[in-house]
């Protein structure tokens, strides 16, 4: 019985980690890779400010998200990312995009905060 209930303590750890570890990559530099530089960005209803983000291909960036009023959502569809931006003096959303393509991409709120929702958006572009 012992050494059942040890297998089980064994799982619920390795559980743990599968569920924790994927969204600490998420944050900053986590994952062994380093940023070049920071790029702080503001939410707030219904806007992103910068709203344009200029790279260089090859870039590394870490982009740091805050919110100036309630939850937004941050999301670059080709990206494959989408995290909530938590609401004013809750922290930030931490991701780390690397510009390996040049081109244009689109970044949004996936998070419905209002009216202006839909019109919350802007874009990475790479050259
Ligand atoms: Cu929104």
């Amino acid at each position: 019985m012992i050494y059942k209930r040890q297998t089980i303590s064994l799982l619920l750890l390795i559980s743990f980690c599968l569920l924790v570890l994927p969204s600490a990559e998420v944050g900053a530099g986590a994952g062994g890779e380093k940023a070049d530089r920071v790029i702080n960005v503001v939410a707030e209803r219904f806007s992103f400010v910068p709203s344009v983000i200029h790279l260089k291909q090859g870039e590394v960036v870490e982009l740091r998200i805050r919110s100036l009023d309630t939850n937004h959502g941050f999301r670059i569809r080709e990206a494959g990312v989408n995290v909530i931006v938590p609401k004013r003096g809750r922290g930030d959303a931490r991701i780390l995009f690397r510009a390996q393509e040049k081109g244009v991409f689109p970044f949004d709120c996936s998070k419905a905060c209002g009216a202006g929702h839909t019109i919350m958006r802007g874009r990475i572009v790479v050259k």
